[in-house]
Protein backbone atom coordinates (compact mmCIF):
# COMPACT_ATOMS: atom_id res chain seq x y z
CA UNK A 1 0.00 0.00 0.00
CA UNK A 2 2.98 2.28 0.70
CA UNK A 3 4.55 3.75 -2.18
CA UNK A 4 8.06 4.59 -2.04
CA UNK A 5 9.81 7.00 -3.90
CA UNK A 6 12.81 8.39 -1.15
CA UNK A 7 15.76 7.53 -3.68
CA UNK A 8 14.71 8.91 -7.16
CA UNK A 9 18.09 9.10 -8.35
CA UNK A 10 19.45 6.65 -6.37
CA UNK A 11 22.78 7.94 -6.06
CA UNK A 12 21.45 9.90 -2.70
CA UNK A 13 21.74 7.36 0.26
CA UNK A 14 25.07 6.61 1.48
CA UNK A 15 26.39 3.64 3.09
CA UNK A 16 29.76 5.41 3.65
CA UNK A 17 30.48 7.04 6.89
CA UNK A 18 31.61 10.60 6.84
CA UNK A 19 34.32 12.77 9.05
CA UNK A 20 32.39 15.24 10.86
CA UNK A 21 35.88 16.93 11.94
CA UNK A 22 33.92 19.67 13.91
CA UNK A 23 32.51 17.04 16.29
CA UNK A 24 34.80 16.37 19.34
CA UNK A 25 35.36 12.36 18.36
CA UNK A 26 34.51 9.58 20.89
CA UNK A 27 35.96 6.50 21.27
CA UNK A 28 38.26 5.28 18.25
CA UNK A 29 35.46 5.54 15.79
CA UNK A 30 35.94 8.65 13.07
CA UNK A 31 32.50 8.91 13.31
CA UNK A 32 29.33 8.80 15.51
CA UNK A 33 27.23 5.78 14.80
CA UNK A 34 23.79 6.76 15.79
CA UNK A 35 22.04 3.53 16.21
CA UNK A 36 18.94 3.02 15.45
CA UNK A 37 15.84 2.69 18.92
CA UNK A 38 13.60 0.52 19.61
CA UNK A 39 10.40 2.38 19.49
CA UNK A 40 9.15 2.35 22.81
CA UNK A 41 5.22 1.96 22.39
CA UNK A 42 4.11 2.55 19.10
CA UNK A 43 0.93 3.85 18.50
CA UNK A 44 -1.27 2.56 15.72
CA UNK A 45 -3.49 5.12 15.77
CA UNK A 46 -0.61 7.74 14.67
CA UNK A 47 0.21 5.78 11.67
CA UNK A 48 -0.54 6.91 8.36
CA UNK A 49 0.26 4.53 5.93
CA UNK A 50 -1.29 6.10 3.10
CA UNK A 51 0.14 9.11 0.60
CA UNK A 52 0.11 9.89 -2.69
CA UNK A 53 3.22 10.94 -5.37
CA UNK A 54 2.45 14.06 -7.72
CA UNK A 55 4.88 16.13 -9.49
CA UNK A 56 3.64 19.84 -9.62
CA UNK A 57 5.80 22.68 -10.54
CA UNK A 58 6.89 24.33 -7.14
CA UNK A 59 5.81 28.04 -7.24
CA UNK A 60 7.62 30.69 -4.88
CA UNK A 61 4.94 32.03 -2.22
CA UNK A 62 4.19 35.75 -2.07
CA UNK A 63 5.88 37.03 1.10
CA UNK A 64 4.28 35.94 4.74
CA UNK A 65 2.74 38.28 7.41
CA UNK A 66 4.07 40.33 10.09
CA UNK A 67 6.27 37.45 11.55
CA UNK A 68 8.39 36.26 9.04
CA UNK A 69 9.06 37.92 5.75
CA UNK A 70 11.58 35.82 3.94
CA UNK A 71 11.93 35.83 0.50
CA UNK A 72 13.68 32.76 -0.65
CA UNK A 73 13.02 33.76 -4.35
CA UNK A 74 16.05 32.18 -5.61
CA UNK A 75 16.78 27.87 -5.95
CA UNK A 76 20.30 28.63 -4.93
CA UNK A 77 18.76 29.38 -1.62
CA UNK A 78 16.90 25.56 -0.99
CA UNK A 79 18.53 22.25 -0.84
CA UNK A 80 15.78 21.18 -2.93
CA UNK A 81 12.41 22.21 -3.30
CA UNK A 82 10.81 19.02 -5.36
CA UNK A 83 7.84 18.26 -3.85
CA UNK A 84 6.48 15.18 -2.20
CA UNK A 85 2.91 14.94 -1.20
CA UNK A 86 1.13 12.38 1.45
CA UNK A 87 -2.54 12.02 2.85
CA UNK A 88 -3.33 14.29 6.04
CA UNK A 89 -6.12 13.84 8.46
CA UNK A 90 -8.05 16.88 8.60
CA UNK A 91 -9.48 16.83 11.59
CA UNK A 92 -7.00 14.87 14.46
CA UNK A 93 -9.65 15.11 17.05
CA UNK A 94 -12.42 14.10 15.50
CA UNK A 95 -13.42 10.18 16.15
CA UNK A 96 -15.98 10.47 12.94
CA UNK A 97 -14.16 12.80 10.59
CA UNK A 98 -12.07 11.15 8.29
CA UNK A 99 -11.27 13.31 5.89
CA UNK A 100 -7.60 13.48 4.77
CA UNK A 101 -6.22 16.62 2.43
CA UNK A 102 -2.77 16.57 0.83
CA UNK A 103 0.12 17.84 2.16
CA UNK A 104 3.30 18.89 0.66
CA UNK A 105 6.43 17.74 1.98
CA UNK A 106 10.54 17.56 0.79
CA UNK A 107 13.36 15.60 1.76
CA UNK A 108 16.95 16.03 1.72
CA UNK A 109 18.83 12.63 1.86
CA UNK A 110 22.61 14.28 0.41
CA UNK A 111 23.93 13.98 3.80
CA UNK A 112 22.18 11.60 5.63
CA UNK A 113 24.67 8.59 6.80
CA UNK A 114 22.24 5.67 6.09
CA UNK A 115 20.73 3.81 8.00
CA UNK A 116 20.86 4.88 11.22
CA UNK A 117 21.52 8.52 10.82
CA UNK A 118 19.63 11.07 12.50
CA UNK A 119 16.27 12.62 10.71
CA UNK A 120 16.34 16.36 11.34
CA UNK A 121 12.24 17.41 11.02
CA UNK A 122 12.48 21.39 9.91
CA UNK A 123 9.38 22.67 10.32
CA UNK A 124 7.66 25.10 8.52
CA UNK A 125 5.65 28.01 9.67
CA UNK A 126 2.77 30.71 8.17
CA UNK A 127 3.43 30.90 4.88
CA UNK A 128 4.40 28.79 1.54
CA UNK A 129 6.96 26.10 1.87
CA UNK A 130 8.78 25.94 -1.50
CA UNK A 131 11.33 23.55 0.15
CA UNK A 132 13.67 23.58 2.47
CA UNK A 133 15.93 26.44 2.64
CA UNK A 134 20.43 26.42 2.59
CA UNK A 135 20.43 28.05 6.07
CA UNK A 136 22.54 26.49 9.03
CA UNK A 137 20.64 23.61 8.91
CA UNK A 138 22.75 22.64 6.15
CA UNK A 139 25.93 23.00 8.20
CA UNK A 140 24.02 20.82 10.75
CA UNK A 141 22.63 18.06 8.53
CA UNK A 142 26.72 17.39 7.14
CA UNK A 143 27.87 17.91 10.50
CA UNK A 144 25.67 15.22 11.77
CA UNK A 145 24.94 12.95 8.94
CA UNK A 146 20.97 13.60 8.80
CA UNK A 147 18.46 13.67 6.69
CA UNK A 148 16.44 16.62 6.07
CA UNK A 149 12.80 16.74 5.97
CA UNK A 150 10.36 19.07 6.13
CA UNK A 151 6.33 19.87 6.12
CA UNK A 152 4.25 22.67 4.84
CA UNK A 153 1.69 23.64 7.50
CA UNK A 154 -1.50 22.91 7.08
CA UNK A 155 -3.63 25.78 4.93
CA UNK A 156 -0.14 27.71 3.78
CA UNK A 157 1.02 26.83 0.20
CA UNK A 158 -0.35 24.34 -2.00
CA UNK A 159 -1.39 22.67 1.44
CA UNK A 160 -4.58 23.65 1.45
CA UNK A 161 -7.82 21.24 2.33
CA UNK A 162 -10.30 23.84 0.85
CA UNK A 163 -10.56 25.42 -2.54
CA UNK A 164 -11.53 29.09 -0.46
CA UNK A 165 -10.11 30.20 2.95
CA UNK A 166 -13.92 31.27 4.35
CA UNK A 167 -13.85 31.54 7.96
CA UNK A 168 -16.04 28.23 8.39
CA UNK A 169 -13.01 26.51 6.32
CA UNK A 170 -10.55 27.94 8.18
CA UNK A 171 -11.64 25.94 11.50
CA UNK A 172 -9.28 23.35 11.34
CA UNK A 173 -6.48 25.65 11.50
CA UNK A 174 -4.86 25.42 14.67
CA UNK A 175 -1.23 24.89 16.18
CA UNK A 176 -2.66 22.17 17.41
CA UNK A 177 -3.81 20.45 14.83
CA UNK A 178 -0.57 21.53 13.00
CA UNK A 179 1.16 19.25 15.52
CA UNK A 180 -0.27 16.53 15.49
CA UNK A 181 0.25 16.58 11.50
CA UNK A 182 3.54 16.70 12.44
CA UNK A 183 3.43 13.56 14.12
CA UNK A 184 1.96 11.79 12.07
CA UNK A 185 4.12 12.92 9.18
CA UNK A 186 7.56 11.76 11.49
CA UNK A 187 5.75 7.98 12.22
CA UNK A 188 4.68 7.84 7.75
CA UNK A 189 7.86 9.52 6.97
CA UNK A 190 9.42 6.63 9.32
CA UNK A 191 8.14 3.75 8.50
CA UNK A 192 8.74 5.01 4.59
CA UNK A 193 12.41 4.51 5.35
CA UNK A 194 12.36 1.18 7.01
CA UNK A 195 10.13 0.30 4.18
CA UNK A 196 12.88 1.11 2.11
CA UNK A 197 15.59 -0.47 4.15
CA UNK A 198 13.31 -3.61 4.34
CA UNK A 199 13.20 -3.08 8.21
CA UNK A 200 10.66 -2.79 10.84
CA UNK A 201 9.72 -1.68 14.60
CA UNK A 202 13.06 0.66 13.97
CA UNK A 203 13.36 4.61 14.66
CA UNK A 204 16.44 6.91 13.99
CA UNK A 205 16.67 9.60 16.19
CA UNK A 206 14.55 12.28 15.47
CA UNK A 207 15.30 15.84 16.16
CA UNK A 208 13.19 19.44 15.36
CA UNK A 209 14.09 22.14 14.40
CA UNK A 210 11.87 25.65 13.55
CA UNK A 211 12.54 29.39 14.05
CA UNK A 212 9.60 32.05 14.95
CA UNK A 213 6.30 30.51 15.23
CA UNK A 214 7.69 27.21 13.58
CA UNK A 215 10.65 27.55 16.72
CA UNK A 216 7.34 27.56 18.72
CA UNK A 217 5.94 24.26 16.83
CA UNK A 218 9.63 23.16 17.52
CA UNK A 219 9.50 23.49 21.28
CA UNK A 220 5.75 22.71 21.31
CA UNK A 221 6.53 19.03 19.78
CA UNK A 222 9.22 17.85 21.80
CA UNK A 223 6.26 19.03 25.20
CA UNK A 224 3.72 17.07 23.37
CA UNK A 225 5.41 14.52 21.84
CA UNK A 226 8.43 13.63 23.82
CA UNK A 227 8.22 10.15 22.13
CA UNK A 228 8.99 11.61 19.28
CA UNK A 229 12.08 13.39 18.94
CA UNK A 230 15.42 13.24 20.82
CA UNK A 231 14.91 17.16 20.85
CA UNK A 232 14.29 20.22 19.89
CA UNK A 233 15.91 23.62 18.38
CA UNK A 234 13.44 26.54 18.70
CA UNK A 235 14.67 29.32 17.33
CA UNK A 236 12.99 32.86 18.05
CA UNK A 237 10.39 30.86 19.32
CA UNK A 238 7.21 32.79 20.30
CA UNK A 239 5.97 30.16 22.85
CA UNK A 240 3.87 32.68 24.91
CA UNK A 241 0.68 34.35 23.75
CA UNK A 242 0.62 37.79 24.32
CA UNK A 243 -2.62 39.49 24.38
CA UNK A 244 -0.86 43.22 24.44
CA UNK A 245 2.05 42.63 23.33
CA UNK A 246 3.48 46.39 24.31
CA UNK A 247 7.06 45.20 25.21
CA UNK A 248 7.74 44.72 20.56
CA UNK A 249 7.43 48.36 20.74
CA UNK A 250 9.45 48.98 23.68
CA UNK A 251 12.06 46.32 22.09
CA UNK A 252 12.37 48.16 18.83
CA UNK A 253 12.89 51.57 20.91
CA UNK A 254 16.12 49.65 22.55
CA UNK A 255 17.16 48.05 19.37
CA UNK A 256 17.04 51.69 17.36
CA UNK A 257 18.75 53.43 20.61
CA UNK A 258 17.65 56.67 21.65
CA UNK A 259 18.69 58.88 18.81
CA UNK A 260 16.79 56.58 16.09
CA UNK A 261 13.96 56.11 18.52
CA UNK A 262 13.18 59.93 18.91
CA UNK A 263 13.17 60.35 15.35
CA UNK A 264 11.47 57.63 14.86
CA UNK A 265 8.96 58.81 17.54
CA UNK A 266 8.80 62.39 15.85
CA UNK A 267 7.69 60.79 12.87
CA UNK A 268 4.73 59.31 14.11
CA UNK A 269 4.01 62.51 15.84
CA UNK A 270 4.16 64.24 12.46
CA UNK A 271 2.24 61.59 10.67
CA UNK A 272 -0.45 61.19 13.05
CA UNK A 273 -1.04 65.44 12.80
CA UNK A 274 -1.48 64.64 8.56
CA UNK A 275 -3.57 62.51 8.78
CA UNK A 276 -5.72 64.72 10.66
CA UNK A 277 -5.12 67.61 8.42
CA UNK A 278 -5.36 65.99 4.67
CA UNK A 279 -4.63 62.15 5.39
CA UNK A 280 -5.21 61.30 1.44
CA UNK A 281 -2.13 63.56 0.53
CA UNK A 282 -0.38 61.25 3.39
CA UNK A 283 -1.29 58.23 1.89
CA UNK A 284 -0.51 59.09 -1.35
CA UNK A 285 2.99 60.22 -0.23
CA UNK A 286 3.47 56.70 0.65
CA UNK A 287 1.90 55.26 -2.11
CA UNK A 288 -0.59 53.55 0.07
CA UNK A 289 -4.02 55.36 -0.73
CA UNK A 290 -5.97 51.87 -1.03
CA UNK A 291 -5.30 51.92 3.12
CA UNK A 292 -8.61 53.25 3.71
CA UNK A 293 -8.37 52.56 7.44
CA UNK A 294 -6.08 54.97 9.62
CA UNK A 295 -5.28 51.66 11.58
CA UNK A 296 -4.23 49.44 8.61
CA UNK A 297 -1.84 52.31 7.57
CA UNK A 298 -0.43 53.29 10.57
CA UNK A 299 0.09 49.83 11.24
CA UNK A 300 1.40 49.32 7.70
CA UNK A 301 3.81 52.16 8.66
CA UNK A 302 4.77 50.85 12.10
CA UNK A 303 5.44 47.60 10.37
CA UNK A 304 7.73 48.87 8.13
CA UNK A 305 10.27 50.35 10.96
CA UNK A 306 9.99 46.72 12.67
CA UNK A 307 11.43 45.20 10.00
CA UNK A 308 14.23 46.15 9.64
CA UNK A 309 14.93 45.72 13.33
CA UNK A 310 13.79 42.19 13.49
CA UNK A 311 15.48 40.95 10.19
CA UNK A 312 18.97 42.49 11.32
CA UNK A 313 18.94 45.78 9.31
CA UNK A 314 18.61 48.74 11.47
CA UNK A 315 21.24 51.05 9.64
CA UNK A 316 18.77 50.74 6.67
CA UNK A 317 16.05 52.68 8.28
CA UNK A 318 18.34 54.52 11.01
CA UNK A 319 21.19 55.98 9.45
CA UNK A 320 18.85 58.34 6.49
CA UNK A 321 16.52 58.83 9.36
CA UNK A 322 19.01 60.33 11.52
CA UNK A 323 20.69 62.40 8.65
CA UNK A 324 17.33 63.44 7.77
CA UNK A 325 16.75 64.83 11.16
CA UNK A 326 20.66 66.28 11.14
CA UNK A 327 20.47 67.95 7.87
CA UNK A 328 16.29 70.04 8.81
CA UNK A 329 14.53 68.23 5.89
CA UNK A 330 10.88 66.68 5.89
CA UNK A 331 11.09 63.85 8.36
CA UNK A 332 8.05 62.45 6.87
CA UNK A 333 9.06 62.82 3.52
CA UNK A 334 12.03 60.74 4.54
CA UNK A 335 10.49 58.18 5.79
CA UNK A 336 8.39 57.69 2.95
CA UNK A 337 11.38 57.46 0.98
CA UNK A 338 12.61 54.59 3.18
CA UNK A 339 9.32 52.73 2.81
CA UNK A 340 8.82 53.08 -0.65
CA UNK A 341 12.43 52.48 -1.41
CA UNK A 342 13.55 49.77 1.20
CA UNK A 343 10.50 47.79 2.49
CA UNK A 344 7.99 48.09 -0.64
CA UNK A 345 10.63 47.92 -3.05
CA UNK A 346 13.44 46.37 -1.72
CA UNK A 347 12.02 43.56 0.51
CA UNK A 348 9.13 42.75 -1.51
CA UNK A 349 6.81 43.82 1.11
CA UNK A 350 2.91 44.59 -0.58
CA UNK A 351 0.83 47.62 0.56
CA UNK A 352 -1.98 45.61 0.14
CA UNK A 353 -1.27 42.95 2.90
CA UNK A 354 -2.03 45.62 5.07
CA UNK A 355 -5.50 46.61 3.58
CA UNK A 356 -8.51 44.63 5.63
CA UNK A 357 -10.44 44.55 2.47
CA UNK A 358 -7.89 42.48 1.08
CA UNK A 359 -7.72 40.24 4.01
CA UNK A 360 -11.17 39.63 3.90
CA UNK A 361 -10.76 38.00 0.40
CA UNK A 362 -11.28 34.12 0.75
CA UNK A 363 -10.37 33.46 -2.88
CA UNK A 364 -6.98 30.94 -2.89
CA UNK A 365 -4.52 33.05 -4.04
CA UNK A 366 -0.67 32.93 -3.67
CA UNK A 367 -1.08 36.02 -1.29
CA UNK A 368 -3.16 34.42 0.93
CA UNK A 369 -1.23 33.79 3.87
CA UNK A 370 -1.90 37.10 5.10
CA UNK A 371 -5.58 35.99 6.21
CA UNK A 372 -4.22 32.54 7.32
CA UNK A 373 -1.89 34.18 10.09
CA UNK A 374 -3.96 36.87 11.05
CA UNK A 375 -6.81 33.87 11.18
CA UNK A 376 -4.08 32.28 14.01
CA UNK A 377 -3.59 35.55 15.67
CA UNK A 378 -6.93 36.10 15.77
CA UNK A 379 -7.50 32.85 17.34
CA UNK A 380 -4.66 31.21 19.20
CA UNK A 381 -1.77 33.71 19.83
CA UNK A 382 -2.92 37.55 19.67
CA UNK A 383 0.82 39.06 20.02
CA UNK A 384 -1.36 42.31 19.23
CA UNK A 385 1.19 44.84 18.64
CA UNK A 386 0.13 47.76 20.85
CA UNK A 387 1.00 51.16 21.43
CA UNK A 388 2.42 51.23 25.15
CA UNK A 389 0.55 54.03 27.35
CA UNK A 390 4.02 55.76 27.23
CA UNK A 391 6.86 56.30 25.40
CA UNK A 392 5.51 54.39 22.31
CA UNK A 393 6.96 54.36 18.83
CA UNK A 394 3.99 53.39 16.98
CA UNK A 395 0.78 55.43 16.44
CA UNK A 396 -1.44 55.27 19.53
CA UNK A 397 -4.30 54.36 16.52
CA UNK A 398 -2.56 51.10 16.68
CA UNK A 399 -4.36 49.48 19.87
CA UNK A 400 -6.40 46.88 21.08
CA UNK A 401 -9.32 47.55 19.87
CA UNK A 402 -8.13 48.25 16.01
CA UNK A 403 -6.88 44.42 16.51
CA UNK A 404 -10.21 43.62 17.78
CA UNK A 405 -12.14 45.04 15.29
CA UNK A 406 -9.92 43.71 12.48
CA UNK A 407 -10.38 39.83 13.86
CA UNK A 408 -14.05 40.50 13.84
CA UNK A 409 -14.36 42.21 10.21
CA UNK A 410 -11.95 40.16 8.87
CA UNK A 411 -13.38 36.86 10.07
CA UNK A 412 -16.64 37.85 11.50
CA UNK A 413 -18.57 38.16 15.27
CA UNK A 414 -16.96 36.11 17.85
CA UNK A 415 -13.61 35.68 16.64
CA UNK A 416 -10.87 36.51 19.13
CA UNK A 417 -8.28 35.09 20.99
CA UNK A 418 -8.24 33.23 24.16
CA UNK A 419 -4.62 33.56 24.89
CA UNK A 420 -5.25 31.92 28.44
CA UNK A 421 -6.45 29.15 26.89
CA UNK A 422 -3.42 28.68 24.93
CA UNK A 423 -1.31 29.38 27.40
CA UNK A 424 -3.35 26.89 29.41
CA UNK A 425 -2.32 24.59 27.03
CA UNK A 426 1.40 24.86 26.57
CA UNK A 427 2.62 26.59 29.32
CA UNK A 428 3.62 29.71 27.79
CA UNK A 429 7.37 30.50 28.87
CA UNK A 430 6.27 28.28 32.12
CA UNK A 431 6.41 25.20 29.60
CA UNK A 432 7.59 22.33 31.13
CA UNK A 433 9.28 20.71 28.11
CA UNK A 434 12.47 18.88 28.20
CA UNK A 435 15.93 18.80 25.53
CA UNK A 436 14.75 22.22 24.03
CA UNK A 437 17.07 24.71 23.24
CA UNK A 438 15.97 28.32 22.77
CA UNK A 439 17.91 31.06 21.35
CA UNK A 440 16.73 34.64 20.45
CA UNK A 441 18.47 37.65 19.09
CA UNK A 442 18.98 40.79 21.14
CA UNK A 443 17.33 43.22 18.75
CA UNK A 444 14.40 41.18 17.91
CA UNK A 445 11.02 42.55 19.15
CA UNK A 446 9.42 39.20 19.60
CA UNK A 447 11.96 37.87 21.91
CA UNK A 448 10.02 38.88 24.52
CA UNK A 449 7.39 35.89 23.53
CA UNK A 450 10.19 33.87 23.70
CA UNK A 451 11.12 31.77 26.75
CA UNK A 452 14.82 33.48 27.95
CA UNK A 453 16.06 32.24 31.08
CA UNK A 454 17.19 28.69 31.01
CA UNK A 455 15.70 26.10 33.46
CA UNK A 456 16.96 22.56 33.87
CA UNK A 457 16.98 20.86 30.07
CA UNK A 458 15.81 23.83 28.51
CA UNK A 459 19.04 26.22 27.96
CA UNK A 460 18.35 29.59 26.71
CA UNK A 461 20.87 31.28 24.96
CA UNK A 462 20.65 35.36 23.75
CA UNK A 463 22.81 35.94 20.59
CA UNK A 464 24.02 39.76 21.28
CA UNK A 465 25.06 42.22 18.50
CA UNK A 466 24.09 45.54 16.71
CA UNK A 467 22.36 43.60 14.10
CA UNK A 468 21.30 39.87 15.74
CA UNK A 469 17.94 39.48 14.99
CA UNK A 470 14.80 36.79 14.10
CA UNK A 471 16.56 33.78 14.50
CA UNK A 472 19.98 34.73 13.80
CA UNK A 473 21.74 31.44 14.46
CA UNK A 474 19.63 30.14 12.00
CA UNK A 475 19.66 32.32 9.08
CA UNK A 476 23.27 34.79 10.22
CA UNK A 477 22.55 38.79 9.01
CA UNK A 478 21.12 39.86 8.06
CA UNK A 479 18.29 37.50 7.34
CA UNK A 480 16.88 39.55 4.38
CA UNK A 481 18.42 38.45 1.20
CA UNK A 482 19.11 34.94 3.12
CA UNK A 483 22.77 33.94 3.34
CA UNK A 484 23.43 30.87 2.44
CA UNK A 485 24.67 28.14 5.58
CA UNK A 486 23.35 31.21 7.36
CA UNK A 487 27.16 32.26 7.33
CA UNK A 488 27.44 34.69 10.17
CA UNK A 489 30.42 36.56 8.44
CA UNK A 490 28.12 40.18 8.24
CA UNK A 491 27.02 39.49 11.68
CA UNK A 492 28.41 42.54 13.85
CA UNK A 493 29.40 40.39 16.16
CA UNK A 494 30.09 36.83 14.30
CA UNK A 495 31.77 35.38 17.97
CA UNK A 496 28.71 36.09 19.54
CA UNK A 497 26.41 33.90 16.99
CA UNK A 498 29.31 30.99 16.54
CA UNK A 499 29.77 30.67 20.19
CA UNK A 500 26.07 30.14 20.45
CA UNK A 501 25.63 27.53 17.54
CA UNK A 502 28.76 25.86 19.21
CA UNK A 503 26.35 25.19 22.20
CA UNK A 504 23.66 24.03 19.59
CA UNK A 505 26.00 20.97 18.40
CA UNK A 506 27.06 20.43 21.80
CA UNK A 507 23.30 19.76 22.82
CA UNK A 508 22.39 18.41 19.86
CA UNK A 509 25.01 15.66 20.21
CA UNK A 510 24.86 14.86 23.91
CA UNK A 511 20.44 14.40 22.94
CA UNK A 512 20.99 12.24 19.92
CA UNK A 513 23.68 10.26 22.12
CA UNK A 514 21.02 9.79 25.16
CA UNK A 515 18.41 8.98 22.80
CA UNK A 516 20.42 5.90 21.08
CA UNK A 517 21.77 4.53 24.40
CA UNK A 518 18.60 4.78 25.99
CA UNK A 519 17.08 3.17 23.26
CA UNK A 520 13.85 5.30 23.32
CA UNK A 521 13.96 9.23 22.32
CA UNK A 522 11.79 10.32 25.19
CA UNK A 523 14.77 9.51 28.24
C1 LIG B 1 -4.89 9.85 -1.12
O1 LIG B 1 -6.17 10.39 -1.22
C2 LIG B 1 -6.64 10.51 -2.55
C3 LIG B 1 -7.95 11.27 -2.53
O2 LIG B 1 -8.81 10.75 -1.59
C4 LIG B 1 -6.76 9.13 -3.15
O3 LIG B 1 -7.21 9.23 -4.49
C5 LIG B 1 -5.43 8.46 -3.11
O4 LIG B 1 -5.53 7.14 -3.57
C6 LIG B 1 -4.84 8.46 -1.71
N1 LIG B 1 -3.52 7.95 -1.77
C7 LIG B 1 -3.16 6.81 -1.21
C8 LIG B 1 -1.76 6.42 -1.40
O5 LIG B 1 -3.93 6.17 -0.54
C1 LIG C 1 -15.27 24.33 -3.82
O1 LIG C 1 -15.65 23.26 -2.97
C2 LIG C 1 -17.04 23.13 -2.81
C3 LIG C 1 -17.30 22.08 -1.74
O2 LIG C 1 -16.36 21.07 -1.78
C4 LIG C 1 -17.65 22.80 -4.16
O3 LIG C 1 -19.05 22.67 -4.03
C5 LIG C 1 -17.34 23.90 -5.14
O4 LIG C 1 -17.81 23.60 -6.42
C6 LIG C 1 -15.84 24.15 -5.21
N1 LIG C 1 -15.61 25.34 -6.01
C7 LIG C 1 -14.67 25.40 -6.93
C8 LIG C 1 -14.53 26.70 -7.64
O5 LIG C 1 -13.95 24.46 -7.20
C1 LIG D 1 -5.23 45.35 26.88
O1 LIG D 1 -5.28 46.74 26.70
C2 LIG D 1 -6.59 47.25 26.72
C3 LIG D 1 -6.53 48.69 26.33
O2 LIG D 1 -5.51 49.34 27.02
C4 LIG D 1 -7.19 47.03 28.09
O3 LIG D 1 -8.51 47.50 28.10
C5 LIG D 1 -7.19 45.55 28.40
O4 LIG D 1 -7.60 45.33 29.72
C6 LIG D 1 -5.81 44.96 28.23
N1 LIG D 1 -5.94 43.53 28.36
C7 LIG D 1 -5.04 42.76 28.95
C8 LIG D 1 -5.34 41.30 29.03
O5 LIG D 1 -3.99 43.21 29.39
C1 LIG E 1 7.68 57.34 30.27
O1 LIG E 1 8.83 57.17 29.44
C2 LIG E 1 9.87 58.05 29.74
C3 LIG E 1 10.97 57.86 28.71
O2 LIG E 1 11.36 56.51 28.63
C4 LIG E 1 10.38 57.79 31.18
O3 LIG E 1 11.40 58.69 31.50
C5 LIG E 1 9.21 57.96 32.14
O4 LIG E 1 9.61 57.58 33.44
C6 LIG E 1 8.04 57.08 31.72
N1 LIG E 1 6.87 57.38 32.54
C7 LIG E 1 6.12 56.44 33.09
C8 LIG E 1 4.94 56.90 33.86
O5 LIG E 1 6.37 55.25 32.97
C1 LIG F 1 -6.70 35.60 31.51
O1 LIG F 1 -5.88 35.41 32.65
C2 LIG F 1 -5.62 36.61 33.35
C3 LIG F 1 -4.61 36.31 34.43
O2 LIG F 1 -4.85 35.08 35.04
C4 LIG F 1 -6.95 37.14 33.92
O3 LIG F 1 -6.72 38.34 34.59
C5 LIG F 1 -7.89 37.40 32.75
O4 LIG F 1 -9.15 37.79 33.21
C6 LIG F 1 -8.05 36.16 31.90
N1 LIG F 1 -8.77 36.52 30.71
C7 LIG F 1 -9.79 35.81 30.26
C8 LIG F 1 -10.43 36.31 29.01
O5 LIG F 1 -10.17 34.82 30.80
C1 LIG G 1 28.36 41.38 3.78
O1 LIG G 1 29.20 42.50 3.94
C2 LIG G 1 29.98 42.80 2.80
C3 LIG G 1 30.91 43.93 3.17
O2 LIG G 1 30.21 44.94 3.84
C4 LIG G 1 29.06 43.14 1.64
O3 LIG G 1 29.81 43.39 0.49
C5 LIG G 1 28.13 41.96 1.38
O4 LIG G 1 27.20 42.28 0.38
C6 LIG G 1 27.40 41.58 2.64
N1 LIG G 1 26.64 40.39 2.41
C7 LIG G 1 25.36 40.33 2.71
C8 LIG G 1 24.73 39.01 2.41
O5 LIG G 1 24.73 41.23 3.19
C1 LIG H 1 20.25 33.24 28.64
C2 LIG H 1 20.15 34.71 28.54
O1 LIG H 1 21.03 35.36 28.03
N1 LIG H 1 19.03 35.25 29.00
C3 LIG H 1 18.77 36.66 29.01
C4 LIG H 1 17.82 36.98 27.90
O2 LIG H 1 17.35 38.29 27.96
C5 LIG H 1 16.72 38.59 29.16
C6 LIG H 1 16.12 39.98 29.04
O3 LIG H 1 17.01 40.86 28.41
C7 LIG H 1 17.69 38.47 30.31
O4 LIG H 1 17.07 38.79 31.53
C8 LIG H 1 18.20 37.05 30.35
O5 LIG H 1 19.19 36.89 31.33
Amino acid sequence: MIMLNLTPQGRRLRILCRKRALLPLKKNSDCRNYNTMKLAAPSPALYIAVFLLITTVASIGASPPRLMRLPASSNKNYLTNEEHWFNQTLDHFSPYDHRQFRQRYYEYLDDFQTPNGPIFLKICGESACSGITNDYLAVLAKKFGAAVVSLEHRYYGKSTPFNSSTTENLRYLSSKQALFDLAAFRQYYQESLNLKLERSNIDNPWFVFGVSYSGALSAWFRLKFPHLTCGSLASSAVVEAVYNFTDFDKQIGESAGPECKSVLQEITRLVDQKLESNGKALKTLFSAAQLKNDGDFMYFLADAAVTAFQYGNPDKVCIPLIEAKKAGKDLVEAYATYVKEYYVKSLGVSVETYDQQHLKKTTLTGGSSDRLWWFQVCTEVAYFQVAPSNDSIRSSKVDTRYHLDLCKNVFGEGVFPDVNATNLYYGGKRIAGSKIIFTNGSQDPWRHASKQTSSPEMPSYIIKCHNCGHGTDMRGCPQSPLVPEGDAKNCSSPDAVNTVRKQIIEHIDLWLSQCQSSGACSM
